[in-house]
């Protein structure tokens, strides 16, 4: 029996078609993966080089992205038979799409189920850079603390500070609404102003960029990356905030100018920064080994067992519902 569901793309229905997981996922997510697909995996969690990816992907229809893993161009070429590209992730920078959309392969994320968690993550490299906690965790690890001393060590406060969300989507929404807890008084800006019910619910209050780079303690981004986002936080952005501020980057690397920030750091230009991307990761810049008023994070704003699992499994039913009926929920390119 022939299933002629998918646009274009008629199988044997005793013949799974055939799918790609790039890197090591839950078993049970595969496990439900395999009711439905014949599932090449890559449990060893070995990052598959440009050429492998190619290799990999030749005979699949279907692909669950994991880890930010690239589909380019070249990646989409070399799979002729691919229907579906599910993106275990709610960016989808590294994706090809419009490579995708001109082959007419769908490609779907993960938005919704991580929000929270990765504002969890925001405030936890807010209060880590504010107060030094990382470096002054290692300090103890080394051995090296001898006495309080009351007029070392010292921080900032964040309650009662001014809180600056750029980017006010769900994520920075998610982030405001914390701030009421700690009594901050909290600005954004965003492409478009915010309806006043969502402001009045995130407590904040829309301002230019510029305004808001020179009024906010803690500047936090929370925008997808996009070629025009790229380096939207560089030297001269950063020149406009405080001495006293403190910049938060768990969105995308791009988004910030990384030898701008390094610059700025080491000249005390800002007080300090929280950061859990990075431009070229999983490289990171050796001179932000160097510095001791930078928390580095290793990409793990979505990172707690419930949201991982949340987003496997939606990455999961993107898959199967794009490849058994040819459409799919949260398409990203229509
Ligand atoms: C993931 C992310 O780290 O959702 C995103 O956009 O950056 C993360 O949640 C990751 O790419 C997991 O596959």
């Amino acid at each position: 029996m022939l299933n002629s569901n998918i646009r274009g793309f008629a199988f044997d229905t005793e013949m799974k078609p055939k799918i790609l997981i790039t890197r090591e996922l839950f078993p049970q997510t595969l496990a439900t993966l395999a009711q439905h697909f014949d599932v090449s995996g890559n449990q060893d969690d070995v990052p598959f080089t440009a050429q492998q990816m190619m290799q990999h992907l030749a005979d699949k229809a279907g692909v669950l992205v994991v880890g930010g893993d690239r589909i380019d161009a070249a990646a989409i070429a070399a799979a002729p038979q691919l229907k579906v590209i599910a993106n275990c992730a709610v960016g989808y920078n590294n994706v090809d799409v419009a490579a995708a959309s001109a082959r007419r392969i769908l490609v779907t994320n993960t938005p919704g189920v991580l929000d929270e968690t990765t504002a969890d993550l925001t405030w936890a490299l807010m209060f880590a850079a504010a107060r030094g906690v990382t470096e002054r965790e290692r300090f103890v690890r080394s051995g090296k603390w001898e006495s309080i001393r009351f007029i070392r060590n010292l921080g900032l406060d964040v309650h009662g500070a001014t809180l600056g969300i750029i980017g006010m989507g769900r994520i920075g929404q998610a982030v405001a609404r914390r701030a009421a807890g700690f009594n901050m008084r909290v600005i954004y800006s965003n492409r478009a102003r915010l309806g006043s019910d969502i402001e009045r619910a995130c407590n904040a209050s829309y301002v230019e960029k510029a305004e808001l780079l020179r009024q906010a303690d803690f500047v936090t981004l929370h925008m997808p990356y996009s070629a025009e986002n790229h380096h939207l936080i560089g030297a001269k952005e950063i020149a406009l905030m405080q001495p006293s501020a403190v910049l938060i980057n768990a969105a995308r690397g791009g988004i910030v100018d990384e030898l701008a920030l390094i610059d700025a750091l080491k000249n005390k230009r800002i007080a300090a920064a929280g950061i859990d991307v990075f431009e070229n990761e999983p490289k990171v810049r050796p001179e932000f080994f160097a510095l001791d008023n930078v928390v580095l994070l290793p990409h793990i704003g979505s990172a707690t067992t419930g949201t991982r699992r949340k987003m496997a499994d939606l990455a999961a039913q993107n898959l199967i519902a794009g490849l058994t009926t040819g459409t799919a929920p949260n398409l990203v390119n229509g």
